[in-house]
């Protein structure tokens, strides 16, 4: 039976990640962090799942930014494969909080590094890179040879934590590998990220709400898959006999303003932009504002496009993207849409 260790295990790929692997045999050990409030809802219902998981998931307690805590769980579980999954991740928010930014997402992965050289553990380590890696893009799509050009203190951080990776991998000769994947998303997204602030906000207006959809930069495109079908690839980059960094996309971009009419189309909605700029807003049947533009969610320096070229994952590892985007938005929709259903009734 093998242990995994997987940090950031309360977020939304640590949920799916959790239950990929102990559906698979694995013993799964998780660190999160003290909060004042519980942070486990994502998991919660692994601890009592089908029988055969109990007693196979447990949690610590530890911080990216805690070098003792880290290296004193990872000298008492010694994990066959750790996947570092805990970052600050919202890229707005990386421009507020720079340096613990920095911190956890840069200094994290290397304070991980480090211990598994020093205590001399035969551990395998998987590395959340990101497409924000590319930032200004210097090519269409995007490969695992497309130089990097990061736009934020989020994505700098995670540019350090890319090439500590690397430089582990060869310096030490760890099986330590970089998924570089694209926007995943799932109705376990954060509420603050714009595909799941786009479901959450339109099911609420669906059902009566009167809360305008406030966006930023409604032109950006991205490459959004499913975070099920991505965790499955994290796996698998572990697998294989050789560490090597992999993309992971589906080829396919939309841009926010697509996912608002999807995410409309799927709750049965209508919705026609008008104006420009500042001034666009989108309306439903009656002509009612229900999405408009708003400047505080525009970023200090933007990342426009991204669309990424998984072709080596396909041929390495058999990657192919399981869900599409409708289907994507569709059970986003859908779940939020149940969500609101759940908060109406409960007043
Ligand atoms: P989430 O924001 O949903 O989860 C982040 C996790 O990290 C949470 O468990 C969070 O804990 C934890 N965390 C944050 N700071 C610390 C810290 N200082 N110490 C310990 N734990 C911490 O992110 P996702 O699940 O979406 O993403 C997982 C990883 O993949 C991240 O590293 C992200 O940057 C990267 N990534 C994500 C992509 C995506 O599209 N989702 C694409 C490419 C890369 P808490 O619950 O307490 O907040
Ligand atoms: P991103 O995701 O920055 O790509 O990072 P996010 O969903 O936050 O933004 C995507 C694009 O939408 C634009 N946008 C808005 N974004 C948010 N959050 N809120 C808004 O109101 C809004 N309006 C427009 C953004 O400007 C951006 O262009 C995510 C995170 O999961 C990272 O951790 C991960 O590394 C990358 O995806 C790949």
């Amino acid at each position: 039976m093998k242990t995994a260790l997987i940090t950031g295990i309360t977020g939304q790929d640590g949920a799916y990640l959790s239950e990929f692997l102990l559906d698979k045999g694995y013993i799964v050990h998780g660190i999160k962090r003290r909060t004042s409030l519980f942070n486990t809802a994502r998991i919660d219902h692994l601890f009592d799942g089908p029988p055969g998981r109990d007693g196979r998931f447990v949690l610590h307690h530890g911080d990216m930014t805690d070098s003792s805590s880290l290296t004193r769980i990872l000298s008492s579980v010694r994990p066959d494969e750790v996947y570092n999954l805990a970052a600050q991740s919202h890229v707005a928010v990386s421009f507020e909080e720079p340096e613990y930014t920095a911190n956890s997402d840069a200094l994290g992965p290397l304070r991980l590094l480090e211990a598994i050289r020093f205590l001399e553990l035969p551990t395998k380590f998987y590395q959340a890179s990101t497409s924000e890696l590319y930032g200004l893009v210097q090519q269409v799509p995007q490969t695992e040879a497309t130089p990097f050009y990061p736009r934020s203190p989020y994505a700098v951080a995670k540019l350090y934590a890319y090439w500590i990776t690397v430089n582990y991998r060869e310096a030490y000769d760890l099986f330590a590998c970089n998924g570089i994947l694209f926007n995943h998303e799932s109705p376990l997204r954060g509420e603050t990220f714009v595909t799941r602030k786009i479901t959450r906000a339109l099911a609420r207006l669906k059902l009566g709400g009167s809360e305008v959809l406030r966006l930023g930069n409604m032109d950006a495109k991205r490459d959004w898959g499913h975070a099920r079908d991505y965790v499955e690839m994290m796996w698998l980059m572990l697998q294989q006999d050789a560490p090597e960094d992999f993309v992971i996309a589906t080829g396919v971009q939309y841009s926010v303003r697509d996912f608002v009419r999807a995410a409309c189309a799927a709750l049965d909605m209508e919705i026609t932009f008008d104006g420009e700029g500042l001034e666009e807003v989108g309306r439903d049947a009656s002509g009612r504002v229900i999405c408009q533009v708003d400047p505080r969610y525009f970023r200090p320096a933007e990342v426009e496009t991204l669309l990424g070229d998984a072709a080596k994952a396909r041929e390495k590892l058999g990657w192919v993207p399981r869900t599409s985007f409708d289907a994507l938005v569709q059970e986003m929709a859908a779940s939020d849409l149940a969500e609101a259903e759940r908060e109406r009734r409960n007043g």
